[in-house]
């Protein structure tokens, strides 16, 4: 097998994996989905340190994601300084409570309840990491706009990419969406070309974490076959 090849001028690679036999394919895919069904999102986020190492493993395994065109259109903001934490953390919750005191319907406020959040934030700042996903809406290559394809769908597959590293690790996060968050840009200083998406704290479990008793959908309501 020749190891590379020109598609239309540009160089590929053989590509091969390992391919597991049927039984194994079935328990590796049934204990992947007993691990993942593991993860949970959690509120309650010790302020126990987490290696920076370990963080930017996570970041690589989420910047393994396919993204339109190979853009990779994400900035990763790794945020652990005591005071750029706070500041995001007051500016947080200034829209929060706005948000659960004016801007939210009835129907969004009931179906908050059974989660139990409310406008305060306490875990950006007590968690040791906050990550602040952005969106690169195009890139900028010297001063030049280049498009970027598929933004939305490729920096959501990275998040969950992230999330699925997270729970591998070990460790929780929670998938925080403070609404508007341009103030995200301003406080990490972000250029015009990235837009915030998602700001996601992550650490260990409080040893007093509580979670809501969650039931997940079973297949037959998330799935249809056409066989
Ligand atoms: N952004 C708010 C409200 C909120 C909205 C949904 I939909 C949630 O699943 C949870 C919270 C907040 O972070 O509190």
């Amino acid at each position: 097998m020749e190891e590379t090849k020109l598609i239309n001028g540009f160089p590929h690679i053989h590509f091969s994996r390992d391919i597991f036999s049927k039984t194994e394919m079935l328990e590796r895919s049934r204990s992947y989905f007993e691990w993942m069904n593991k993860r949970r999102t959690v509120r309650d986020i010790s302020n126990r340190p987490v290696p920076k190492e370990v963080i930017e493993q996570l970041v690589m395994t989420a910047s393994t994601a396919p993204s339109g065109a190979h853009k990779q259109p994400w900035t990763f903001c790794l945020v652990s300084n005591p005071k750029i934490k706070r500041k995001i953390r007051e500016a947080a919750e200034e829209e929060e409570y706005r948000s659960y005191h004016d801007r939210m319907s009835q129907e969004w406020l009931d179906d908050l309840k059974a989660i139990g959040t409310d406008w305060r934030k306490p875990f950006l700042e007590f968690a040791p990491w906050l990550i602040a996903v952005f969106k690169k809406v195009y890139d900028l290559e010297n001063g030049n706009r280049r498009t970027n394809y598929y933004v939305n769908e490729s920096i959501g597959l990275a998040c969950g990419f992230l999330l699925a590293a997270v729970h591998q690790s070990g460790l929780v996060a929670l998938t925080h969406t403070p609404s508007p968050m341009n103030f995200l840009s301003e406080v990490l200083k972000r250029p015009e070309n990235e837009r915030p998406f998602l700001l996601i704290p992550v650490g260990y479990p409080d040893e007093e974490a509580y979670v809501p008793d969650l039931k997940r959908k079973p297949l037959a309501e998330v799935a249809v076959f056409y066989e």
